[in-house]
């Protein structure tokens, strides 16, 4: 199609980009970045995920732009490791369903740290619970492969999907994402309040760290804060930012 053409054009004459949204810890410090590509298009702007990793996912493509994604994650983690204003910054990178499931994926993403000398701790694979579905052994072996080199997991969208306790239980996660949608109205909805609430609870006794995404207001923020919640991301703080206005971010911290 002529999506398809557009996509492989896109990675040849390095048309995409990399947004970073900031991660914030209670005491307002930016601990990490969600990695959040966009489509730099000639012709039609920036484009937005929404419009084209769903078709790269059907079509294949979401391998490549997804390695492309992790290298550029590494090469940014490298040209920070040093600069003692990135010392607790660390990034997280989207992985789609079929990218982690390719035979390759453990031994790329190994080769890719090793290749660029960083410390695989600061790099966090956010897997949604779809993942989760089906072949366990597949997941949990693959999890396990990378934790053991440092690599940090993440549930995303964490509440949308079906994943039962005793398959979260088996795998080595590091953090819980709620939702946005729960957080959107967590003041306003009791079942969402509950669900907030139960998610840090889970998070907390599974000695999981739990971030909230989609925190658009300081109400939002103190209700998750007095209800345990450590880690935040949204609107509130910022909205994910081009590399330059990332590292402004991360400046006037200091
Ligand atoms: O950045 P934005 O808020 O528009 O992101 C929309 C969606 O696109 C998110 O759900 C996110 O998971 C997905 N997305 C963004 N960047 C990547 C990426 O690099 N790889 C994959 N697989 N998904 C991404
Ligand atoms: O699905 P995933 O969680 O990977 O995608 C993150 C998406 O959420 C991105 O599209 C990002 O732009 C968006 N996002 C981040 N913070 C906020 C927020 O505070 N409010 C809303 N509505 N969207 C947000
Ligand atoms: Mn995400
Ligand atoms: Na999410």
């Amino acid at each position: 199609s002529v999506l398809d053409r557009d996509l492989l054009a896109a990675l040849r004459d390095e048309q995409f980009v990399l947004h970073y949204q900031p991660q914030l810890n209670s005491a307002g410090r930016v601990i990490g970045a969600e990695v959040l590509i966009r489509w730099q298009h000639p012709q039609r702007g920036l484009v937005p995920p929404i419009e084209f990793i769903g078709h790269a996912e059907k079509t294949g493509l979401i391998i490549p732009i997804g390695k492309w994604v992790l290298e550029q994650a590494c090469t940014q983690l490298r040209i920070w490791k040093d600069d003692p204003l990135y010392r607790d910054i660390g990034l997280a990178v989207n992985i789609s369903q079929n990218q982690f499931r390719q035979a390759a994926f453990v031994p790329d993403m190994l080769d890719l740290i090793a290749v660029h000398g960083i410390e695989a701790h600061r790099l966090e694979l956010e897997l949604t619970e779809t993942l989760i579905v089906q072949d366990m052994e597949d997941l949990v072996r693959k999890m396990v492969a990378l934790a053991d080199h440092g690599v940090r997991f993440s549930l995303d969208d964490f509440g949308t999907g079906f994943s039962s306790l005793s398959h979260l239980k088996r795998l080595p996660l590091n953090t819980l994402k709620i939702d946005r949608s729960f957080i959107s109205d967590v003041l306003t909805d009791a079942s969402s309040e509950t669900i907030v609430r139960t998610v840090i609870g889970l998070g907390q006794s599974m000695g999981m760290t739990v971030i909230a995404e989609g925190v658009e207001t300081e109400a939002q923020q103190r209700f998750l804060a007095s209800n345990g919640c450590v880690q935040f991301q949204g609107y509130l703080f910022s909205k994910p930012l081009p590399l330059q206005e990332f590292a402004a971010f991360v400046a006037r911290q200091h």
